[in-house]
């Protein structure tokens, strides 16, 4: 539930300091409020966005052969966890002795993990808060063979340099043993690629445009929503789909301290979700000092899951 009542100063700099900027922009991870979560699933839900249903399949028929090529592991690491659903979907083929749930906000979590823990007694479980954008550290499990595991192509809102940081931050956590289980959506047809982020029940417009609730209620400004709209693009050079909120009018957007002016077809960028090609994808994992790189996709190369030794 929100905790948006108590204001935290540093999400409102952080929040004020991107829309102030030249070319205004806010983190996606201010898309995940209550409704934003929900908006989310409802996306995957969608005819139009294939990739969480293209994932689910490649999980399904190649389970066996992926569970063999990782092999026996103490951790499972979910990263980016959220209701555990995926990870715990791996319980069964990968036998981890300790699962290992992160996610920014701890007490999606928690309620997960108690459910869970009755269905799976043997294994041992931890929810940990982590951002991805920091450095990642676990010194309780020195020495143990960890999986870490990220799904969803949520690697697809790094820029590739800093997925690149991210890897090499896995890699060095891994000492030489487990390795990296990832979900990258993969370049293809761009009539294809835009529709999946302009579908034609506007579910995902809803979602780009429910970031400003969030934002009127953890920064103060008072965005309408109706002089704003949604704009999905895929910017064919830099291989990824930009996403904007666009006002329909000139407007001023105003908060405790400070206002900003926003002329029509103005934009605040939202997010950048990255497309690879499966030959960049795996050399960007060996460039970050994997080892062996092992993938599995679905017959029409739609997404990519891959397996990252350490
Ligand atoms: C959760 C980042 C993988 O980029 O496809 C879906 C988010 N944005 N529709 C994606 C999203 C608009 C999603 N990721």
């Amino acid at each position: 539930m929100s905790q948006e009542h108590r204001p935290n100063q540093k999400l409102m700099d952080e929040i004020i300091a991107g829309l102030t900027q030249e070319q205004p922009s806010i983190s996606p991870k201010f898309f995940y409020d209550e409704i934003g979560s929900h908006l989310f699933e409802a996306i995957t839900f969608l005819e139009e966005y294939y990739p969480t249903r293209t994932e689910k399949q490649i999980m399904m028929q190649y389970g066996e052969a992926i569970a063999l090529t990782i092999g026996k592991s103490d951790v499972l690491l979910d990263l980016g966890a959220g209701n555990c659903e995926k990870g715990s979907a791996l319980f069964n083929s990968l036998k981890p002795k300790e699962y290992r749930a992160l996610d920014i906000s701890k007490e999606f979590l928690e309620q997960a993990i108690s459910g869970l823990q009755k269905e799976f007694p043997q294994i041992q479980m931890q929810a940990q808060t982590c951002d991805l954008q920091e450095e990642l550290a676990f010194p309780d499990l020195v020495d143990r063979k960890k999986t870490f595991f990220y799904p969803g192509s949520s690697i697809g809102n790094f820029d590739p340099d800093a997925a690149l940081r991210l890897f090499k931050n896995i890699v060095k956590v891994c000492e030489g043993d487990g390795g990296l289980l990832i979900g990258v959506d993969l370049v293809k047809n761009h009539e294809v690629l835009s529709r999946a982020y302009n579908d034609a029940l506007g579910i995902t417009a809803a979602f780009n445009k429910n970031m400003l609730l969030h934002l009127n209620r953890l920064a103060k400004t008072d965005f309408n929503l109706a002089y704003w709209e949604h704009y999905a693009i895929f910017n064919e050079q830099l291989y990824r789909i930009e996403m904007y909120l666009r006002s329909t009018h000139n407007q001023v957007v105003a908060w405790p301290g400070g206002e900003k002016h926003f002329d029509s077809g103005d934009l605040i960028h939202t997010e950048n979700s990255y497309k690879y090609t499966q030959e960049k994808f795996e050399s960007l994992l060996k460039s970050a000092g994997f080892k062996d790189v092992y993938s599995w996709t679905d017959p029409n190369h739609y997404f990519l899951v891959a397996y990252a030794t350490a």
